[in-house]
C-alpha cells in the first residue's frame, strides 16, 4: 500500500511541476510554434546583390538559364529588382528546339491548357519582351531590363513551340515591389563569444510596407563572422537545419563580418511582410553557440529584449523540461491507475498508513 501511496503521490507531484513549467514554457515559445509553416519567399535579389535605394538596382545580374527536353526551364523563377539588368544564357541541353518567350503582362498567368494556336496569338498581340528560339544544343544571350512601372510583378517566360508550355515549359520573373518611405537602419557587432550585439533589431515601426531595412554590421572581436537574414518571416533556423534552408531559401543578405574594429558593412532588404526574421552567422559552430538574433518588422519583440539570445533556447528548454515532467507524471498515473488507485483514494483511508 505504501508503495502504491507513493506512486500517486509521485504521479500527482510530476503533473502540477509538468503543467507549471509548460505554463511558463509555452507563452514563450509562441515564435517557435509559428516555425513550421513557412510563407511564400520574400525579398530578393538572389543573387549576391543588394538594391541601392529602396528596391532599387542599376546593377547587372548574369543568369544561366538552361532549356530541356524534359521540357523546363532551369531555374523556373528569376527575381529581379526594378532597373536590373539581367544578363541571359539560354543554354538548350536538349536536341529539340525551344523558344524562351518573356511575357510583357507582369499580372497574367497563362493558362496551361490554352491552344498552342492561341497562345500564338496571345504573343501577337501583346508582344514579349524577350523572344529567343534555341534549336539542339544552342547558346544564346538577351539581356533585359525591368522598369519602375514592372515593380511587384510576375512576368511568365514560355517556350512557345507547341505543347512544350502545355507539358510544363514556365517560369517567373519575379520584380520585387518598391519600399515605401524612406529606409530604416540598424547596426549590430558581432564579438568574440559568439553573439551578435545587439541581437534584435527593432523595426516594429514600419508599419507601412514595404519597407526596406539597412543593416551595418561590424565586429567587436577579431574572428570571421558573416551576417546571414533569412528571407522566412516567422521562421526559427536552428543549426542543423540551417544549410539546407538557406540552399532553397536564399538568403536576403549573405555577407562577411569585417575583422578589423570600427569597420562595417552594409546589407539591405526590402521586407514585404509584418513578423520576425532571423539572421545567424553560419561558420560552423558559431550559430550553435549563440550568433543568433532577431529582426522584428511592424511587430513588437518580445518583452525580454535585455536578453534576446536566450529566449528562444530558454523556452524551448523549459518546454521540453515540462513536457519530460508531464510524461513522467502521467506514466506514475497510468501505472497507479492498473493498480487500481485512480480515481483517487477516499481521503478516510488516509489514516491508516
Ligand atoms: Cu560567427
Amino acid at each position: 500500500m505504501a508503495s502504491l501511496r507513493a506512486l500517486r503521490r509521485g504521479a500527482t507531484a510530476s503533473i502540477v511541476v509538468g503543467v507549471m513549467l509548460l505554463g511558463v514554457g509555452l507563452p514563450l515559445v509562441t515564435p517557435l510554434a509559428r516555425a513550421v509553416a513557412a510563407g511564400s519567399e520574400i525579398g530578393y535579389p538572389h543573387y549576391g546583390l543588394a538594391p541601392d535605394v529602396n528596391g532599387t538596382s542599376n546593377s547587372t545580374v548574369n543568369v544561366t538559364m538552361n532549356v530541356t527536353d524534359a521540357p523546363a526551364f532551369q531555374p523556373s523563377a528569376i527575381n529581379v529588382t526594378v532597373n536590373q539588368t539581367v544578363s541571359l544564357t539560354i543554354v538548350n541541353r536538349g536536341n529539340y528546339s525551344h523558344t524562351f518567350t518573356l511575357s510583357s503582362n507582369g499580372s497574367y498567368v497563362l493558362p496551361t491548357n490554352i491552344t498552342p494556336e492561341n497562345l500564338s496569338l496571345y504573343f501577337q498581340q501583346h508582344p514579349p519582351i524577350v523572344n529567343v528560339t534555341l534549336n539542339a544544343s544552342q547558346t544564346v544571350h538577351a539581356n533585359f531590363t525591368m522598369n519602375g512601372s514592372t515593380a511587384g510583378g510576375r512576368f511568365e517566360y514560355v517556350s512557345v513551340v507547341p505543347y512544350q508550355f502545355q507539358a510544363g515549359m514556365y517560369g517567373f520573373v519575379s520584380v520585387a515591389q518598391l519600399a515605401k518611405g524612406p529606409p530604416m537602419t540598424f547596426y549590430t557587432n558581432a564579438t568574440n563569444d559568439l553573439h551578435f550585439v545587439p541581437a534584435v533589431l527593432d523595426a516594429e515601426n514600419a508599419t507601412s510596407l514595404p519597407v526596406k531595412i539597412v543593416v551595418d554590421f561590424g565586429n567587436v572581436g577579431s574572428l570571421s563572422h558573416t551576417f546571414t537574414l533569412s528571407p522566412i518571416e516567422g521562421y526559427n533556423l536552428s543549426p542543423s537545419n540551417f544549410t539546407t534552408f538557406f540552399s532553397t531559401h536564399h538568403p536576403l543578405v549573405d555577407m562577411p563580418v569585417p575583422t578589423s574594429p570600427g569597420t562595417y558593412n552594409t546589407g539591405s532588404a526590402v521586407i514585404l511582410k509584418k513578423g520576425f526574421y532571423e539572421f545567424i552567422c553560419t561558420v560552423p559552430g558559431h550559430f550553435a553557440s549563440g550568433m543568433f538574433g532577431f529582426l522584428y518588422v511592424g511587430v513588437k519583440p518580445p518583452v525580454t529584449v535585455g536578453a534576446p539570445l536566450s529566449t528562444a533556447i530558454v523556452s524551448s528548454g523549459v518546454l521540453v523540461a515540462g513536457a519530460a515532467v508531464l510524461g513522467i507524471g502521467i506514466v506514475l498515473a497510468v501505472i497507479a491507475t492498473y493498480s487500481g488507485r485512480i480515481p483517487r483514494k477516499p481521503p478516510s483511508s488516509e489514516h491508516h498508513y
